[in-house]
């Protein structure tokens, strides 16, 4: 292929760079990408955008009392673009897989034919929600409808969906809803209520229809809201309607579908990605952790690997000990951690993701006493530790254990210091302006050493 060489505003290199870290992709490729599709990422974003952010007064809201309580949930990112997993006519398509159909401009009539393909026979509701549960998760979202406009749920407003579709003519939300029950983990329902590919009038498809002929208001009112309805009529409780990629929504049509949400489970939680800062809690953006505390109730979701839904080639898994620290990062911050897995084509959740959230688990088990129900800590900006806290506790969370086993920390009084882990007292000196507390000495094996200081 001949080179071609152009010349692009400073702004754009630096988007096509900011996209190809956070999908982990080369810059050329990613240039590639964004040449092509121009998707719309800003230069420089904050942590939570504003129209992500959270609705003047759910701070103090008591609906969200479980959810500043749970910390931890299971994305789930499942759908007709986990049978390709990022391969299309034999080409892997860069970055993250279930933008497949966006990114290769894959006709509607190419791609609806996936829906015949779609037979999870190893789907297993309870297997699923018991790996939540095994990794200390008290929630779980799944994508009901992702950008590509295909419904795992059984819709009466299209055929486009799980029931109607597929050979597997199962209602997968139905079962995880009934797993969800009956394991006592709270189920929320991703919704894509911008984009949907698949929608002539849904936003993001303009290589079958011509965007200047959409009736996007008509798509609100006539399809999504209905889903929104079956979503929160068919399910029984459904603790957080989960919006993403708000886009151009409108102040009234996001403040139209809350209303809707409130009307048909006052309880549902809605996110922030509803758009207009309307939601009940802010979302920061994907994988991004706040360098700070933030005065909001907000969530990280995030990825193990890097493709949210599953992607063939997609080996860059983090390691457990870095997931761990990450949990902790986000708590200590006020913030709950949303981590992602992408189950195959045949409903098979990868095992790289399970034992990763199996470890997570494992170090919750001895430690979640630091992570649930807590507040960030007193003490923050530290490279080496974070803080979180309860009634009188303080939880001092290292990530590098000193080799002489002596932590100093300044802004806390303690009497006593305990591992979390096993319970051992460690002596403890508060006599001065910090407070020094000595641990044993030499390496340590867990990602992170918790101390209760009381
Ligand atoms: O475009 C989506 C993406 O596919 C994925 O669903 C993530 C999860 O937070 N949300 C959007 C990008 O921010």
């Amino acid at each position: 292929m001949p080179e071609i060489k152009i010349d692009i505003p400073s702004t754009f290199a630096e988007r096509i760079e900011r996209v190809a870290a956070e999908e982990n992709e080369s810059m050329e490729d990613m240039a590639l990408l964004l040449l092509r599709r121009g998707y719309d990422f800003a230069v420089t974003r904050p942590d939570v955008e504003p129209d992500r952010s959270q609705r003047p007064g759910a701070r103090s809201d008591p609906r969200l009392d479980w959810w500043r309580e749970a910390k931890f949930g299971l994305f789930i990112h499942w759908g007709l673009y986990s049978i390709p997993a990022g391969v299309w006519k034999g080409r892997e398509w860069p970055g993250i897989a279930e933008w497949l159909m966006y990114r290769a401009e894959i006709p509607v009539e190419e791609y609806e034919p996936l829906a015949a393909r779609f037979n999870p026979v190893e789907f297993d509701a309870e297997a699923w929600v018991a790996l939540a549960k095994r990794a200390g998760q008290k929630y779980l979202v799944i994508t009901s409808k992702h950008h590509d406009g295909f419904c795992l749920f059984d819709s009466a407003v299209t055929d486009y969906d799980m029931v109607d579709a597929t050979p597997f003519k199962r209602d997968v939300l139905k079962e995880l809803a009934e797993a969800c029950a009956a394991q006592d983990i709270k189920l929320g329902f991703y919704y894509s209520q911008t984009q949907d590919w698949h929608h002539p009038d849904g936003d993001g498809n303009d290589w079958d229809y011509d965007p200047a002929e959409k009736d996007f208001d008509g798509y609100i009112e006539e399809y999504v809201k209905p889903h929104v309805r079956e979503l929160l009529t068919n399910y029984g409780p459904i603790a957080i309607i989960w919006f993403d990629t708000p886009k151009g929504i409108s102040e009234r049509q996001s403040r139209s579908l809350l209303e809707l949400c409130n009307e048909l489970q006052p309880d549902c939680l809605v996110c922030g990605r509803l758009g207009n800062a309307l939601g009940d809690y802010a979302t920061a953006g994907d994988n991004r952790i706040p360098e700070e505390v933030l005065d909001l109730d907000w969530e990280t979701p995030a990825t193990i690997n890097d493709s949210w839904s599953y992607k063939l080639n997609d080996h860059n898994w983090k390691s457990s000990g870095d997931l761990i620290r990450k949990l902790v990062d986000i708590v200590s911050k006020g913030g709950n951690y949303l981590l992602n897995v992408g189950p195959t084509g045949a409903g098979v959740i990868p095992q790289p993701s399970v034992e990763r959230l199996e470890a997570v688990g494992r170090w919750l088990e001895a430690n979640g006493e630091a992570i649930y129900g807590t507040a960030p800590g007193p003490i923050q900006g530290r490279e080496d530790l974070r803080s979180t806290s309860k009634e009188g506790v303080v939880y001092l969370h290292i990530y590098d254990w000193p080799a002489d086993g002596r932590i100093r920390v300044e802004g806390v009084q303690a009497q006593t210091a305990r591992l979390l882990a096993g319970g051992e007292a460690l002596a403890i000196d508060g006599s001065g302006d910090e407070v020094v507390i000595s641990g044993p000495a030499g390496a340590r094996e867990e990602a992170v050493t918790v101390i209760a200081l009381r």
